[in-house]
């Protein structure tokens, strides 16, 4: 049975590719939707990928994903670290939700190392680039079974 994924970008991830990419990589946005929906084929998941630089919006997809996705990929980038409104959509969620930080956010300001998020999410995975959605993508199809 083909799963469904929805994947969040919260943000100025539009951006990624172009910002700071000594921090997030050259990859761009459309690259990991690209990598997360051929992985996705060999999962048997079909993956949606969004992006927003609104709260409000995110929420609304989280909503969404209550209706019509089996688990969440977030990546909430600044909403990590300050939107209690975010786990609270999240809370409503019944399946897993994994949490993806392109960068190592340890490693970084303190104000990046408390995350919100984290006390819902099943998983965390911070600092190994893009390629964290792809590993998210994969713990997902585990916990999916
Ligand atoms: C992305 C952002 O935009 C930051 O606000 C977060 C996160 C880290 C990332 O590493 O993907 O602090």
């Amino acid at each position: 049975m083909t799963r469904k994924v929805t994947i969040l970008n919260g943000p100025n991830l539009n951006l990624l590719g172009k910002r700071e990419p000594e921090i997030y990589g050259s990859d761009t946005l459309e690259d990991v939707a690209n990598n997360c929906a051929t992985l996705g084929k060999d999962l048997g998941i079909d993956t949606t990928l969004l992006q927003s630089n609104h709260e409000g919006q995110l929420i609304d997809w989280i909503h969404a994903a209550r209706e019509d996705s089996d688990g969440i990929i977030i990546n909430p980038a600044a909403f990590t670290h300050t939107s209690v409104a975010i786990l609270d959509a999240l809370n409503t969620f019944k399946g897993p939700v994994l949490e993806v930080h392109i960068s190592n956010v340890h490693q970084r300001e303190s104000f990046r190392h408390h995350s919100y998020v984290s006390l819902r999410a099943n998983g965390v995975i911070a600092g190994f680039g893009v390629e964290g959605y792809e590993l998210a993508l994969r713990r997902m199809a585990t916990l999916l079974g």
